[in-house]
């Protein structure tokens, strides 16, 4: 059963959650729901990556991330990990106990990224990314777009163990949203089974994203489920975790296929 990955954004300006968790306290309590509803990860962020999105400091972003992680008895939650570009951010809430550094840029926006966790025994989740949020769209221009995010995934998979990090390690991620349309997304999802096929683990993330909202509209709920019907395609594609807001009901639904594809014949 692929494990779900809830989402902490401790930014005023993120997709779906900026603004609302931007305090310590706020955020702490945020983090024991998400691990109350069945959270195997809780992903903390502390830059916002939401396309036009302006660039905090990485002195800014370590502020945010390190008051919440510092707050948070890391023993009585779900394992954490940190949502990154900065290497000196990575390594901070790797000290303070986070175990996954979950890069957007899959170790492109920061050269010592890389480097840095490899020191670690940290895993890292390198995204399919083609540039920043401020200019994403403009580089986004794809003939092929399954075959060239899984050429590019494949070369982020030779710069990580070039730099040292152990193969088991690394986790790959499509990037949904990233410098891709409403139909490159859809087209991705179509051949995730592309992806899983690597042979790293996948982590997803539809959550509440562009795609979903033209299916759901704005109402956060419709998102939600629509977003806990990826989550169990995606599962059933083979990702190793899918990353979501609503962690209650994305895992309601992995449940629920799990008990209509549970033992006994099928005719
Ligand atoms: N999406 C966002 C942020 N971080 N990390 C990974 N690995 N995969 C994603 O798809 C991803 C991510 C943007 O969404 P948010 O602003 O709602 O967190």
């Amino acid at each position: 059963m692929a494990l779900v990955m809830g989402i902490l954004n401790v930014t005023p300006d993120s997709f779906s959650d900026g603004g609302r968790f931007v305090g310590v306290a706020d955020a702490t309590v945020h983090a024991q729901s998400l691990a109350r509803a069945g959270a195997d990860i809780i992903d903390v962020g502390g830059e916002s990556t939401r396309p036009g999105a302006t660039r905090v400091s990485p002195e800014v972003e370590r502020e945010r991330v390190l008051a919440l992680l510092e707050s948070l008895d890391a023993a009585a939650l779900p394992m954490i990990s940190i949502d990154t570009m900065n290497a000196s951010t990575a390594l901070a809430a790797v000290a303070a106990g986070a175990r996954v550094v979950n890069d957007v840029s899959g170790g492109l926006a920061d050269p010592d990224m890389l480097p840095a966790v490899a020191t670690t025994g940290a895993d890292i989740v390198l995204q399919h990314w083609r540039g920043h949020s401020a200019d994403m769209y403009r580089r986004a221009q794809y003939g092929d777009i399954v075959g060239e995010v899984a050429d590019e995934l494949g070369a982020r998979v030779q710069a990580a163990l070039h730099a040292g990090i152990p193969r088991e390690r690394i986790i790959l991620d499509p990037g949904f949203g990233f410098g891709k349309g409403p139909a490159d997304n859809w087209l991705l999802a179509r051949n995730l089974r592309r992806l899983t096929g690597l042979g790293q683990r996948v982590l997803v993330g539809t959550s509440r994203k562009r795609m979903i909202a033209e299916i759901a509209g704005a109402d956060e709920k419709h998102r939600d489920v629509a977003t806990a019907v990826t989550s169990v395609l995606a599962a059933q594609a083979g990702v190793w975790a899918v990353r979501v807001h609503d962690v209650a009901t994305t895992r309601l639904a992995l449940r629920t296929w799990r008990a209509w594809d549970g033992p006994g014949e099928s005719s």
